[in-house]
């Protein structure tokens, strides 16, 4: 079984900003005031403390319908604590007085895959999945590659054995994409040129460089998270990329939307961010975000 989370998030330092220009194109949340958070990648202990930030800044809003929060995806590998993330989230979808929206990121597909057929995501197993498998007490440390071709349905057998149903039933469950007002939120991004209708679930999930670099306007300002180049996020006139690289950067982010107006929150683990230029965003505004 997962050990317990670790409940100190003092270690971790919460960053909101206003953006300095409301949305031109997208004004509607539907009236409600809507989150979304970025890669999470086993990051546990920052998104406990975003959460915290979340729920006071719901607390201190004069809300009428219950907000919504979106999760973009990727909600596992790479960092150190994914099965305690898993855990966070299926509780929040129980217990939240928040709607709550989980969507499927390509990690999430990859680990079902691998459930699914071992010997075919021998490449996920090593280079992302091994800190998943780990974070439910399967170690792969000693394990030597070349007999990983055998070994994975033990592998795959233990992890089921410790993984909660919930779990998997929750993986299996997931939507790849959620529209609310003149936001579209997606995990990886779109295909240019393609009306919402008639995207490819596997561009949802995988599209890079032929999303970022476009300017194709499409229905709705997409709100995506999967690539990150550094501790900031991303806003276009056609998109706002909101991963900030937390299992290495120490940042996890997420943006709040009400009408047209846009905010950023962090949280950020002290000790972290060697690896990317330090970033600040402008001070907090004075009436919260
Ligand atoms: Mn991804």
């Amino acid at each position: 079984m997962t050990e317990d989370p670790p409940i100190s998030t003092t270690n971790v330092e919460i960053l909101r900003w206003l953006h300095a220009t409301p949305s031109e194109r997208a004004t509607s949340t539907d009236g409600r005031i809507v989150y979304a958070v970025g890669d999470i990648h086993g990051c546990y202990v920052q998104l406990a403390a975003l959460l915290e930030a979340i729920v006071a800044d719901v607390e201190a809003a004069d809300v009428g319908l219950p907000p919504l929060l979106v999760f973009c995806g990727d909600y596992v590998d790479r960092g150190p604590q994914s099965a305690n993330v898993l855990t966070a989230l299926i509780w929040l979808a129980r217990h939240a007085a928040l709607d709550v929206v989980f969507l499927r990121g390509n990690h999430e597909v990859m680990l079902l895959d691998f459930v699914e057929h071992p010997e075919q995501n021998l490449a996920w197993l090593q280079r992302d999945g091994e800190s998943t498998l780990s974070s439910y007490g399967v170690p792969l440390a000693d394990i030597v590659p070349s007999a990983l071709d055998e070994e994975c349905f033990r592998l795959r057998d233990r992890l089921l054995d410790r993984m909660p149903a919930s779990h998997l039933e929750w993986l299996r469950e997931l939507p790849v994409t959620h529209m609310c007002g003149d936001y579209v939120f997606v995990h990886a991004g779109l295909k240019p040129g393609v009306p919402l209708s008639k995207q490819d679930e596997e561009d949802c999930l995988w599209i890079g460089k032929d999303f970022l670099q476009a300017d194709y306007r499409f229905e709705k300002v997409v709100v995506h998270g999967h690539s990150w180049s550094s501790e900031a996020p991303v806003v276009t006139a056609n998109r706002i990329g909101i991963d900030t690289g937390a299992y290495a950067t120490g940042v996890l982010s997420a943006v709040r939307f009400e009408g047209p107006r846009i905010a950023f929150l962090q949280a950020r683990l002290r000790g972290m961010g060697e690896t990317t230029v330090a970033f600040r965003g402008p001070q907090t505004s004075p009436g919260g975000l």
